[in-house]
């Protein structure tokens, strides 16, 4: 019955996490997967979301069905999260939002929208993005092209030329944008640049798609969606998909949602339906442990600024380790080589500039664990492992 079912190939990154947990060297590093790992290589706990399970747990209530579009409370913090709480579209009402299950199925429920409503519509993505920005997207049954974004020879991004076809792009058309702290590169657009782009893509009739997955891993929560709302405060009507896997730490619970904004508190209501009614045809309703878990610290000052602090301290050491490797690598290249990139790049990655054959260098001679694009995941390094990785990349990169 399945010989024409073919083996899965398996994705890129995942496999590479699993090869990473096989290798028995202790010296190994793992800079490929974006997850936030501590000082000490562990996935956090954040004391934030410990107190709401420690709460959760005392006060256990049946586990009834959610809504298709999930909790209402949880609903209404993300929109103040995302847009700012007193944002003119969050008090308008013109904001349809759902609870997904992640980051992941915020982008999947947004596509099988659109492509239910804007059949012909194809879709535009920064090359290189997230390979999943694609399966997803093609998944839904579109078909869809890369922007130029980042210029490999230079190390940096091709603005022009991303707004040059962005602006030739037919009405209509699908934009997915990072709204920062862009994985895989690390390059986000400035301020500035947003500013030339957000205007294009109205005037144009373009449909913004923005996929927020590392809000405050940049540089804070309400900065990390400045974008967002600079392209709702000029009128745009967009699809932002954001997730708390990282930002909480609970990757496992599936906690993300899909806003909507619309013209007007009418149409909103009509979007939520048929959003509900697409919800309905992929899972029925989100899972509730991971939203209450969120909408337990949202809800409370005191977590919400716990929680806060501990993302202020996950980005502070994140940068902390773009200075030592940075540090490291300057004190024995000098000015032979320029690794000002470390510094500059936004988030959890940094796009080296490391080859394929560097790359698998790494990994077999030094057991340090690279994406195949050169992509180094920051939050794997320590002030323990930092000048080992740091040699490891001199070694090959002397070679
Ligand atoms: N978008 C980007 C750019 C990501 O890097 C990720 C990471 O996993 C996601 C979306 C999906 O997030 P989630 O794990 O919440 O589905
Ligand atoms: O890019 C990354 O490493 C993260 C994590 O199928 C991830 O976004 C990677 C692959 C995948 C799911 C999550």
């Amino acid at each position: 019955l399945f010989t024409h079912v073919p083996a899965y190939p398996g994705d890129p990154i995942l496999s590479l996490m699993e090869s990473f947990q096989r290798d028995a060297r202790p010296e190994k590093v793992s800079l490929s997967i974006g997850l936030y790992f501590d000082e000490a290589g562990r996935l956090p706990v954040l004391d934030s979301v410990r107190q709401a399970a420690q709460f959760l747990a005392a006060n256990v209530e049946p586990c009834g069905y959610l809504p298709m579009e999930g909790l209402a409370t949880y609903r209404q913090l993300v929109q103040n999260l995302v847009f700012g709480a007193g944002h003119e579209a969050v008090r308008a009402g013109r904001i349809a939002t759902v609870q997904t299950p992640g980051g992941s199925g915020a982008l999947k429920v947004g596509a099988d929208f659109i492509k239910r409503y804007f059949p012909q519509a194809e879709v535009w993505i920064s090359d290189p993005t997230w390979d999943n920005h694609l399966a997803i997207f093609e998944g839904a049954g579109f078909r869809t092209h890369g922007y130029p974004y980042y210029d490999a020879s230079s190390g940096t991004l091709c603005f022009d030329r991303m707004l040059e076809t962005i602006r030739g792009l037919p009405s209509g058309s699908v934009v997915l944008l990072h709204a920062s702290c862009h994985n895989p590169t690390g390059l986000d657009l400035s301020r500035q640049q947003w500013g030339a782009l957000i205007p294009v893509i109205v005037e144009r009739g373009l449909i913004p798609f923005v996929d927020m997955a590392y809000q405050g891993f940049g540089d804070g929560l309400d900065e990390d969606a400045w974008a967002v709302r600079a392209l709702v405060d000029a009128g745009a009507q967009a699809f932002v998909a954001n997730s708390f896997s990282k930002n909480f730490s609970l990757y496992g619970e599936r906690v993300g949602s899909l806003s909507v904004v619309c013209t007007d508190p009418a149409t909103a209501d009509n979007v939520l339906g048929q959003l509900k009614a697409t919800v309905r045809r992929n899972y029925s309703s989100p899972p509730a442990q991971g939203a209450r878990l969120v909408q337990h610290v949202l809800q409370s000052p005191e977590l919400a600024a716990s929680w806060d602090a501990d993302l202020a301290d996950m980005r502070a050491r994140i940068k902390d380790m773009r200075a030592r490797l940075h540090q490291a690598l300057h004190a024995h290249f000098g000015e032979r080589r320029d690794f000002g990139f470390l510094l500059s790049q936004r988030g959890m990655f940094s796009y080296t500039g490391l080859t394929e054959a560097q790359v698998d260098g790494l990994r077999e001679q030094h057991g340090v664990y690279l994406v195949k694009s050169g992509r180094m995941c920051m939050s794997g390094l320590s002030r323990d492992n930092v000048q080992y990785v740091a040699d490891a990349i001199i070694t090959i990169l002397e070679e």
